[in-house]
């Protein structure tokens, strides 16, 4: 089986390789030229706005499977950056679809969504798929412009793309535009006598729905090869657990006693206070997450201390 996975210099696309490797599929990787990948696999530099570069590259690879991780992944950038948001979010997902359409309509196409799609609702219960997503800033919207466009795409021209909304994942090599990674960095950095013991945090009183990178991209290859056409899945742990108990499993890891000052640039103008996956769907069809929260913060920690 031939995968492809577009975008795969990002976080995920480490991790999705891997896995890739030991399921046996011949792999390919794209990247955008200033981008490196370090892996034994086929990669190409290709520009999601380059519709021509797609279709060549598709006719050339005639991939089974396609993963789709491309974005401007990033909610702040995404206000300072918003055209750049939509073009590299929606028109490149068009360009994808496009191009799949004309050089490899039978492929299997995964498009990454986010959990930060569902935006304004209710989070008093675990959020399931039925719910209508109210994106409430431009990366989110972005990303459910591009579940829709896939839908449309499944329904118009019988692509088969299945769709995620994903929640925040953690792991060794993310970037401390995240919060555990951020707080681990900080630890690490501390116990390198780099800075003084003491650790900035932002708002510590939100429950998030956290999951090791490892597992996500297990649920990736699973969908790819069980998820229903034109479907949306959630892909989280189903526990959220709050950002203190996050800080506290680290400070406890830490090797020196640190204290904790409140920054005010990590706190938000509007912060849900509890986000959940409800992921029922993605159960019944053979995925549940199998590393535990706490061996995901020491990996990510264990990494800080080693870069
Ligand atoms: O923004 P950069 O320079 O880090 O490059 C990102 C790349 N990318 C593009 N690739 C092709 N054509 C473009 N026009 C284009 N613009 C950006 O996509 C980066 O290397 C990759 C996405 O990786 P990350 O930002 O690290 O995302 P991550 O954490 O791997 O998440 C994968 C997916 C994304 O769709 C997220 O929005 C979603 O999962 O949560």
């Amino acid at each position: 089986m031939k995968a492809l996975i577009i975008g795969a210099a990002g976080f995920v696309g480490g991790y999705l390789i891997d896995i890739l490797n030991e399921k046996n599929f011949d792999v390919y990787a794209t990247k955008l030229p200033y981008e490196n990948i370090q892996s034994d696999v086929k990669v190409y530099n290709l520009d999601l706005f380059d519709f021509a570069a797609i279709c060549s590259l598709l006719d050339k690879i005639k991939p089974d499977v396609i993963f789709h991780l491309a974005a401007q992944s990033s909610v702040q950038v995404s206000w300072s950056k918003p055209q750049l948001t939509a073009n590299v979010n929606i028109i490149g997902a068009i360009n994808l679809f496009e191009a799949v359409r004309a050089k490899c309509l039978s492929a299997k196409v995964l498009a990454i969504g986010s959990s930060e799609e569902y935006g304004d609702i209710d989070y008093s219960n675990a959020v399931n798929e039925e719910v209508v997503p109210e994106p409430k800033n431009i990366y989110a919207l972005t990303k459910f412009t591009q579940e829709q466009l896939a839908r449309i795409y499944v329904q118009a021209y019988g692509l088969h793309i299945s769709m995620t909304r994903s929640f925040n994942h953690i792991g060794p090599r993310q970037s401390v535009r995240f919060v555990v990674a951020d707080l681990c960095n900080q630890v690490a950095c501390i116990e390198r006598g780099e800075r003084s013991p003491l650790i900035s945090i932002g708002n510590l009183s939100s429950y998030r729905d956290f999951s090791d990178v490892r597992d996500v991209v297990r649920a990736y290859v699973l969908l790819a090869e069980k998820g229903i056409d034109g479907e949306v899945y959630n892909v989280g742990s189903g526990k959220a657990v709050q950002i203190k108990e996050i800080l506290d499993l680290i400070l406890s890891l830490a090797k020196t006693k640190i204290a904790v000052k409140d920054d005010p640039a990590k706190f938000r103008p509007i912060d849900i206070p509890r986000i959940e996956a409800d992921i029922s769907k993605i159960k019944n069809i053979g995925w549940s997450p199998e590393i535990p929260l706490k061996q995901s913060v020491l990996d990510t920690l264990d990494y800080y201390r080693r870069v």
